[in-house]
């Protein structure tokens, strides 16, 4: 009886030890997982600093695509150091911009479509009159203008009597050559400041031509070269005007500088030019109003903000005029207009992707007797291109074959 009760006992005990070991070990295991009270503050300030770090300079699509991720409570302590935020704000992905040519290409199909596609049809028939009657109206037809297509089409027949071109692909190797004499070979490129102090470039130009869009994609171009840029909002006639110039400087890193609706422009861009000289910036850039409505005080205006910065900086690296390729003919005697009221140094023609009428480059060349130096090619960022007649004119009969 007394050998049972010990028996008894000794079992008894045996288990007490062992469930006291197994709620110490679920214990251990227990504060292991929720952190001590020592640590649960530690944690909270980890959690602070997470949600302060990354978090913070996270835009709100990155907040919303957060609120699928697991609550904070339920994770294990030592991942909360590193919150699963996927893709770090400040390191967006660069896209790779395609090669100039190929950029030519793909947003030259609407002037092709006109232009170069109809050339091998017209000469497949035969090298006679009818086919040139047909390539003078379809570079007419392109806005390649008038006097130029005349030219042109002149040249063209002698040559292809002189040196036999009797086929439709002769042909167009003669019309390609035409077409890159007809553009010459001005120095297009941007110039800059030699001495000390920021370049400066004015941009010019009728509302609506994509002054500020253009000068967007500049700073854009120029930020990657990590040139520094600040942007002179001098169009205050709309604060809307300001506030679209902010959105690019915004995509950009480039400093804005604006005033108030209504302000005097010259005084906006003394000012940005006092303000890219403090911050040592590379470059200038200066958008103005272009209300034709009432041309006079316009070109008033424009003549008085060259003349105040030319005082303070000397003269202007680059006076740009941006013309819209789909006004054609007409946006060459707007041009006029302003030629009357500032030097310009190179024409900006835009929206070339939205038009059949890329001929228009060679009108506005000829005609204006300014290099066209930028070109642009659509609405996005990289759509901004540095004028190359020899792409140019590849691009505008790329792929075409009977
Ligand atoms: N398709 C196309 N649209 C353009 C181009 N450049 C500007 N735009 C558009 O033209 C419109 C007017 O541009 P904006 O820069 O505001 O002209 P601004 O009044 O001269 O400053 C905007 O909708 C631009 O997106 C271009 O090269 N191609
Ligand atoms: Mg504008």
């Amino acid at each position: 009886m007394l050998e049972f009760l010990d028996t008894v006992s000794t079992t008894s005990i045996v288990v007490a030890i062992l469930a006291i070991l197994l709620a110490a070990v679920l214990v251990g295991a227990n504060r292991r997982r929720s952190g001590g009270t020592e640590t649960a503050e530690r944690r909270d300030d980890r959690e602070a600093t997470a949600s302060e770090g990354p978090l913070a300079s996270t835009d709100v699509e990155d907040l919303e695509d957060l609120e699928t991720l697991p609550e904070v409570p339920d994770t294990p302590a030592d991942l909360v150091e590193e919150p699963p935020v996927e893709e770090p704000a400040e390191a967006p992905p660069v896209e790779e911009v395609l090669p100039l040519g190929e950029r030519f290409r793909r947003r030259l199909s609407k002037t092709r479509n006109v232009l170069g596609a109809s050339v091998l049809d017209l000469f497949g028939r035969g090298v006679d009159d009818d086919a040139w009657e047909g390539l003078e109206e379809a570079l007419i037809t392109a806005d390649v203008g008038v006097t130029a297509t005349m030219e042109i089409v002149e040249e063209l027949k002698r040559r292809s009597r002189e040196e036999g071109a009797v086929t439709a692909e002769a042909v167009l190797e003669l019309l390609k050559e035409e077409l890159r004499n007809a553009l010459g070979s001005a120095d297009r490129s941007l110039a800059r400041a030699t001495d000390a102090g920021p370049t400066v470039w004015l941009v010019t130009g009728v509302n609506g031509t994509g002054k500020t869009t253009s000068i967007g994609k500049l700073a854009a171009i120029e930020q990657r070269e990590d040139r520094t840029v600040v942007l002179a909002a001098a169009d205050t006639f709309r604060a809307a005007a300001a506030e679209q110039l902010g959105i690019w400087a915004q995509r950009t890193g480039a400093h804005l500088v604006r005033k108030d609706e209504g302000a005097d422009p010259a005084s906006v861009a003394y000012e940005a030019y006092d303000a890219a000289t403090g911050r040592d910036a590379d470059l200038l850039i200066v958008d103005t109003a272009g209300r034709l409505q009432n041309k006079r005080e316009l070109m008033d205006e424009l003549g008085k903000v060259k003349r105040v910065m030319e005082k303070q900086a000397g003269p202007l690296e680059e006076t740009l005029l941006v013309l819209d390729a789909t006004t054609g003919q007409n946006g060459i005697s707007q041009a006029q207009a302003f030629l009357e009221a500032v030097e310009v140094t190179g024409i900006v023609l835009t929206k070339l992707d939205g038009s059949a009428r890329g001929g228009i480059v060679v009108a506005v060349q000829r005609e204006l007797g300014i290099p066209v130096k930028l070109v642009g090619l659509g609405e996005d960022i990289d759509d901004l291109a540095p004028f190359d007649p020899e792409l140019f004119v590849e691009g505008l009969f790329a792929d075409v074959a009977r």
